[in-house]
């Protein structure tokens, strides 16, 4: 008898845990708030801001084509991409000048770093969908947290991405510079 009251609620903690799991097993990709709960990415420049996915929703949001490759040659895309220009979220923290470069930070380590000339969509090495280098069209580099109308999933880097865009179909830019799982970005002055 001494067991019982302890069982009861460690059996209801259980049936929680079950139907909270049962939420989120569904196989369509679940709305990201829901999926990255307590998620939110700090801009940092002559300020600082934290937003949340809603606030990065809400700034006004570009979209184009997206199409990378990985240093082994692997492609992937092409995608249609939505998020906000890197401008615009530099902006909300002080906004970039010329000469700055905008650092890209990911929780597993990695960093990333835009100089100026590529924060305007220009510098950057671009192929064709055949993998042969063409002239640079305009990019944009933008925090992507929306991949072919659909929210960003955890495996493709989502919430919040990094994408190169373009309004032309079939350009490709490299891979590493598509920082997946984005938390932070910094604003640098020389
Ligand atoms: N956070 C984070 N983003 C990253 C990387 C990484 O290791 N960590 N690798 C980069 C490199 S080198 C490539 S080629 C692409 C690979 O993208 P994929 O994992 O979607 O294929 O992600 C880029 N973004
Ligand atoms: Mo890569």
């Amino acid at each position: 008898m001494r067991m019982r009251p302890a069982l009861f609620p460690a059996s209801i903690l259980i049936l929680f845990v079950l139907i909270l799991n049962a939420g989120c097993s569904s196989t369509s990709i679940p709305a990201v708030p829901d999926e990255f709960p307590g998620w939110n990415i700090t801009i940092n420049g002559s300020v600082e801001k934290v937003l949340t996915l809603n606030d990065i929703k809400a700034l006004p949001s570009v979209t184009g084509h997206g199409f990378a490759v990985s240093t082994v040659g692997i492609k992937y895309g092409p995608y249609s991409c939505r998020g906000v220009d890197l401008r615009d979220l530099a902006a909300l923290a002080g906004g970039v000048q010329t000469g700055d470069e905008v650092w890209i930070y990911a929780p597993d380590g990695y960093l990333w770093v835009f100089d100026y000339d590529q924060l305007q969509g220009q510098g950057f090495v671009t192929f064709n969908a055949s993998l042969k280098e063409i002239p640079s069209p305009p990019l944009k580099v933008i925090l992507m947290y929306e991949q072919d109308s659909r929210p960003l999933s955890y495996d493709d880097g989502g919430p919040c991405r990094i994408a190169i865009i373009s309004e032309q179909d079939g350009v490709v830019t490299e891979g590493s510079a598509w920082v997946k799982w984005v938390n932070r970005i910094e604003v640098h002055r020389k």
